[in-house]
């Protein structure tokens, strides 16, 4: 087992909140990338957003993998798979289960930025598959996809990209990621993407503002998260969670709307930011996609759309793309 890690203290999580908060406070429409609601009391949040009534994305892809792994395996011949945010690994195992049944796993290369994830997942991934080889990747999926290792000869790579994450991405810079993972794919490998669909507005913004109120703590939490690496003075409770869909760009937006007019410090920065009443602090996009725009941008990336595998209700995809 092999676990490189290209993060450090420094050059990576730090300086990169402070960057992003300097620029996304100072701008005429504030914003924040949603990459930071995730410390330790986020991940926790954002697995109990994954257990709410509302939040359909998270079972139903489980239960698309659970149905067709076996299908995904069978196409791709996969015997590497590479998975971008592998974080526990919870569905991960329905797919190395696929592979090890077609007698055809080799390698598992999970990429996440938790190094405990990456360590526990790998020696939890050796106990239980036999003869499988894992390379563990340390690393920010925006800045070191260019660290996993080359495909070994014979391979036939997968490279999972899982949960909808893609969905965070602005359409310009997901075509621009889309294309540095079809740079790791050799003619034959493929990309095995999850993405929720365009629906009834009322269904999506319902998962975004579930009725026990976790998303919107979540969503609360980056402030908290500001407040102690960065020294900042945000009062949780001046800010009101707001989840709505945009029908024009097909995605949904999470905000903070500040209730009241307020200064808020951020003193590691020596930023003072403004806030006036009702103004909003936009936290993050999803985007929901149709098939014909996941061609589009798989085209606009240099793959192809070769099978895509949706539940009985179509709420969410699993796309394979090839090179
Ligand atoms: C982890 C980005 C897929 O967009 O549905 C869940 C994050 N935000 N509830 C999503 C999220 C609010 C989630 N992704």
């Amino acid at each position: 087992m092999v676990v490189e890690s290209f993060l450090d203290g420094t050059s990576g999580g730090e300086r990169a909140l402070a960057d992003d908060v300097l620029d996304g406070l100072t701008r005429p429409f504030k914003e924040l990338p949603p990459k930071h609601f995730y410390d330790a009391h986020g991940a926790v949040l954002f697995d109990r957003i994954c257990e709410q009534p509302e939040y359909y994305p998270t079972r139903t892809e489980r239960a698309i993998l659970q149905a067709d792994a076996d299908a995904i395996v069978a196409e791709t011949g996969a015997t590497e798979l590479v998975e971008l945010g592998s974080g526990t690994a919870a569905k991960t195992r329905v797919l190395l289960d696929a592979m090890e049944r077609a007698g055809t796993l080799r390698r598992y290369v999970p990429f996440d930025v938790t190094e405990s994830m990456v360590r526990d997942v790998a020696a939890a991934l050796l106990d239980e598959y036999a003869d499988l080889s894992v390379h563990g990747i340390v690393g920010d999926f925006e800045r070191h996809l260019d660290r996993v290792p080359a495909p070994t000869p014979g391979d036939r790579r997968v490279v999972a990209f899982l949960g909808g994450t893609i969905g965070n991405f602005t359409p310009g810079s997901r075509r621009r990621f889309l294309r540095r993972i079809a740079a790791m794919l050799a003619p034959g490998d493929h990309l095995l993407l999850g993405t929720d669909l365009v629906k009834d507005p009322a269904v999506i913004e319902a998962a975004y503002d579930d009725a026990a109120g976790v998303t919107a703590a979540f969503n609360r939490n980056v402030l908290r998260v500001l407040n102690r690496e960065l020294d900042a003075d945000f009062d949780l409770d001046a800010f009101e969670h707001v989840a709505f869909y945009d029908r024009e760009h097909e995605w949904i937006e999470m905000r903070l709307r500040s209730v009241r007019q307020q200064t808020v410090a951020v003193r590691a920065l020596g930023l003072e930011v403004e806030f006036a009443p009702r103004e909003e602090l936009r936290t993050e996009i999803s985007a929901k996609f149709t098939r014909e725009r996941l061609i589009a941008d798989l085209a606009a990336s240099g793959l192809e759309l070769a099978e895509q595998y949706t539940d009985p209700d179509g709420l969410f995809a699993l796309t394979l793309a090839r090179r």
